[in-house]
């Protein structure tokens, strides 16, 4: 575990082991290529320019989710921040923690915030979002977190109350299982009076659906295709970007946005650093990364079924996105003792 303290009141923790992290990836990645739909991990879409190239998106006039979820917290920070009482903001995923300032002015209005603790994949995004909330939030300790949503949840610091938000959807680009579990996960960490905040893209219009994928600067497909660029770099495989087409299309059953590129014709690559030669059959697709969109009745199901209750659900005004406040199960704030049966025995007798 790696540590550093850029200014006093910043301190980069990093989670993460390269190497570890290496293996696993082409590990994930050999396993995807070999699934039934073949599929690249979602995570190599992240590097430096796919990071860039992200925030591109955000600011495209179809890509409405940021801005959608911006209208709630705006409307809806100041009570969040009176309910969640915390000391310490969490933000997974941070990123370049863009609406976490909303809820960040909030929790310092209300005079309880000491900690922002932004976690995020990408080392050199979280450094430079970690010094520009430093500098722009005078009275507050940065405690950035180099690591993983999925694995360094348990690393997190614990001392005093925090809010724990993942905002912009990103719960969809997890599979049903993959959220099961992470739900769970967030349920066995959070104390009885912690609460997590989570944003979520609704299921509407099928077509405004597919243009937030589908802009009309092509940044979402040069996005998608900078996964391509990266396998090649990095695995040394030859797929060319010729032979693909990109393709974001809505799948009705899963309720999720399918996104990936589908080869144009029947052809060949080869992956030299995974011992891998790959056939592609013409029209046959590779999926690069799904992005679920869901419906309240669906989602505090889920919640439940991983012992969190939704305390409050917020949508935007023209009802595309919603913020939901959670809460652990109340029934497991003071689980019952087990009573012996002898015990009960003696009781009922
Ligand atoms: C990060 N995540 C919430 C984005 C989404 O909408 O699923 C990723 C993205 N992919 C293409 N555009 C945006």
């Amino acid at each position: 575990m790696l540590s550093g303290v850029i200014e006093p009141r910043v301190r980069v923790e990093v989670l993460r082991d390269e190497a570890d992290d290496r293996a696993s990836l082409y590990d994930a990645t050999f396993r995807g290529l070999h699934a039934e739909v073949k599929e690249v991990p979602a995570v190599w879409l992240y590097d430096e320019r796919g990071s860039g190239l992200y925030e591109e998106i955000t600011r495209l006039p179809e890509y409405y989710l940021p801005r959608r979820e911006a209208e709630i917290l705006r409307d809806r920070a100041a009570v969040i921040a009176k309910r969640a009482q915390a000391r310490a903001l969490v933000e997974l995923g941070a990123g370049t923690a863009k609406n976490s300032r909303l809820l960040l002015d909030a929790i310092e209005a209300e005079g309880t915030l000491e900690r922002f603790v932004p976690l995020d994949v990408s080392e050199q995004v979280l450094r430079a979002s970690a010094q520009a909330i430093a500098a722009a939030y005078p009275r507050v300790f940065v405690h950035a977190i180099v690591g993983d949503f999925e694995r360094h949840l348990g690393a997190l610091p614990r001392n005093g109350r925090r809010l724990i938000a993942f905002l912009g959807s990103t719960i969809g680009n997890l599979y049903p299982d993959q959220r099961g579990r992470f739900l769970r996960t967030i349920a066995s960490m959070l104390a009885p009076d912690e609460a997590f905040l989570v944003g979520v893209d609704l299921v509407k219009d099928v077509a405004r659906l597919e243009s937030a994928y589908n802009d009309s600067r092509g940044v979402t497909e040069t996005f998608v295709r900078n996964v391509l660029t990266g396998l090649n770099r990095e695995l040394g495989a030859t797929f060319d970007q010729q032979r693909f087409v990109y393709e974001a299309r809505w799948d009705p059953d899963h309720e999720w946005m399918d996104i990936g590129l589908r080869a144009g014709q029947a052809h060949s690559v080869s992956i030299p650093r995974l011992e891998l030669d790959l056939a592609f059959e013409e029209g046959e697709p590779l999926r690069v990364e799904i992005s679920t969109k869901f419906r309240r009745e669906q989602f505090e199901l889920e919640a439940a079924r991983a012992r969190l209750r939704v305390e409050s659900w917020w949508t935007d005004s023209a009802g595309d996105f919603a913020v939901a406040l959670v809460f652990r199960h109340a029934s497991d704030d003071n689980p019952p003792r087990a009573v012996s049966f002898e015990r009960r025995r003696r009781r009922t007798a």
